[in-house]
């Protein structure tokens, strides 16, 4: 019995908190969540009614159990009653899918395009600003998710503010979402895409929306020069080293379009699709041996090609990318 409370709270805890599908952030979650307690309390309750008649079937006296034998509780609670309950709870989550699929305001939604990767995520928001793995939104306003993939089949995920959609090569499905809550979630890859399938997570960012914006005209900006004479020997290497071939830094002449955007990734919230949080000793660390944080991924390891001074100096110009 003593254990009792721990292990509600245990059971309790997925029900709160940034990756939880019940503590809704916005009206599509809490349409979502209506429908679980629906579908909880009423399963709950059924449940309860079928125990308690196995129990009279088994243990009650004959004069009991035989009404519940007869032919008219055989066809009512065995057909009628499914029949009406079923039909009910179609109509109502068709309601629910129906709210889901469109929009309460009239003012034109925020577009973004959401591009799934193996194994990371690319951000498009219209021409003005592309980033990677962090997505910010403004809160309250209406959002249309765009979601692409270049490769393999993905989902995205967002439990405090979404169902799951899948991200399909080919085709585009369209997710629509608004958040009412300023703050940090993390989305996550809910379709096995490979062998980095679990490290493929990433951050959302709900700001006020005059911050967003502000935010969103850095990351459109070409970046600055680098401002101190470590972080010039970083740019050039760099450049030097090729990585620029896969990533693109607004305002340079790399723009490679197959990897993360560096524009601003120092203003991230963590490296590698949420593999690591994002500190200058980190970066580091991923451009040594990204294939040992993150095994099978498309980038390759610079622990031997560069020396530690080289890399150092090439975290210290991406850190100050923000
Ligand atoms: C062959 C293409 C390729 C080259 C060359 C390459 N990278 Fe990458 N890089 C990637 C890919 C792909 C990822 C995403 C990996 C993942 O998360 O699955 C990545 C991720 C990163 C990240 C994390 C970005 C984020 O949004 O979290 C950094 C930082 C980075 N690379 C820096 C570099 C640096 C510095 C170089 C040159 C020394 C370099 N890369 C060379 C492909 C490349
Ligand atoms: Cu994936």
């Amino acid at each position: 019995m003593r254990r009792f409370p721990a292990l509600a709270a245990l059971a309790l805890a997925g029900c709160r908190g940034p990756q939880a599908p019940l503590d809704a952030w916005g009206p599509q979650a809490g349409r979502i969540a209506d429908l679980s307690w629906v579908l909880f309390t009423g399963g709950g309750l059924i449940l309860t009614l079928v125990v308690a008649l196995t129990t009279v079937a088994v243990w009650a006296p004959a004069s009991v159990r035989r009404r519940i034998g007869t032919l008219r509780f055989v066809v009512g609670m065995g057909l009628v009653f499914p029949a009406v309950t079923l039909t009910a709870l179609l109509f109502y989550s068709l309601g629910t899918s129906r709210a889901l699929a469109v929009f309460g305001g009239a003012e034109e939604p925020l577009r973004i395009e959401v591009v799934g990767r193996q194994y990371w995520w690319e951000m498009r928001y219209g021409g003005a600003a592309v980033t990677a793995n962090e997505l910010r939104l403004p809160r309250g306003r209406e959002v249309e998710l765009t979601l692409t993939s270049a490769d393999v089949i993905h989902s995205l995920w967002i439990p405090n503010l979404h169902g799951k959609l899948d991200m399909i090569p080919g085709r585009a499905n369209v997710l629509r979402l608004r958040a009412d809550r300023v703050g940090e979630l993390r989305g996550q890859c809910t379709e096995f895409c490979g062998r980095q399938h679990a490290l493929m997570a990433f951050a959302v960012v709900v700001q006020e929306p005059r911050e967003f914006e502000a935010w969103l005209a850095r990351q459109a900006a070409p970046v600055p020069p680098p401002a101190t004479v470590e972080e010039e020997a970083g740019m050039r290497v760099f450049g030097a080293a090729g990585c620029g071939a896969c990533h693109a830094v607004r305002g340079t002449q790399w723009q490679g379009r197959i990897a993360p955007d560096l524009s601003r990734v120092g203003s991230r919230l963590t490296l590698a699709a949420g593999a690591l949080p994002n500190t200058r000793g980190n970066l580091a660390g991923w451009i040594a041996a990204p294939q040992d944080i993150k095994p099978g991924n498309s980038m390759p390891a610079y622990a031997r090609s560069l020396s530690g001074e080289e890399i150092l100096a090439l975290s210290a110009w991406l850190d100050g990318l923000r």
